[in-house]
């Protein structure tokens, strides 16, 4: 399954907006290590345009819209981040693209492990040799 939501738990009270959260090992199927978020970006930006070998990730758009195109090697998909309480999880070894639909989009990741840029598949015709020989890489 390449698209994978989900809907966070919104607590509204009247007249002062919203809560939403996720829990680790509960909402999402892993413990998380790292926090990131990207900001201040134009209308139009395309981010991304690699994959990971073993990152698992979260992610959301608590303001804005933020299109995510994902590919697993045989099918594409996309998703469009357009609500605070809406996450995708990304696994390994999909091919993630994310377009700024709109001026200073907030996109919100939390991973499962820390930065590591060796995890990291950024050509495209390796991604797919790697996803169709999987443990040669
Ligand atoms: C992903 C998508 C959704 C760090 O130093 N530490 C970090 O934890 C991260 C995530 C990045 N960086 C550095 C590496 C680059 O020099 O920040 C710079 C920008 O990273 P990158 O070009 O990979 O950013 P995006 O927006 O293309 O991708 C990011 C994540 O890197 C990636 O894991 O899945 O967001």
């Amino acid at each position: 399954m390449i698209l994978q939501t989900i809907s966070m738990k919104s607590v509204t009270a009247e007249g002062m907006g919203t809560l939403s959260v996720f829990e680790a090992e509960r909402d999402v199927p892993f413990a998380i290590k790292r926090i990131y978020y990207i900001y201040g970006a134009p209308e139009g930006v395309q981010r991304g345009g690699h994959a990971h070998k073993a990152l698992r990730q979260v992610l959301w758009c608590p303001y804005g819209s933020i299109l995510i195109r994902l590919d697993d090697g045989t099918e594409k998909s996309e998703v469009l981040l357009n609500d605070p309480a809406k996450g995708l999880i990304v696994e390994h070894y999909m091919w993630r693209e994310m377009i700024w639909q709109q001026k200073d989009s907030v996109l919100c990741v939390a991973a499962d492990s820390y930065y590591d840029a060796d995890d990291y598949i950024r050509d495209y015709d390796a991604f797919l040799a790697a996803v169709a020989h999987p443990g040669q890489n």
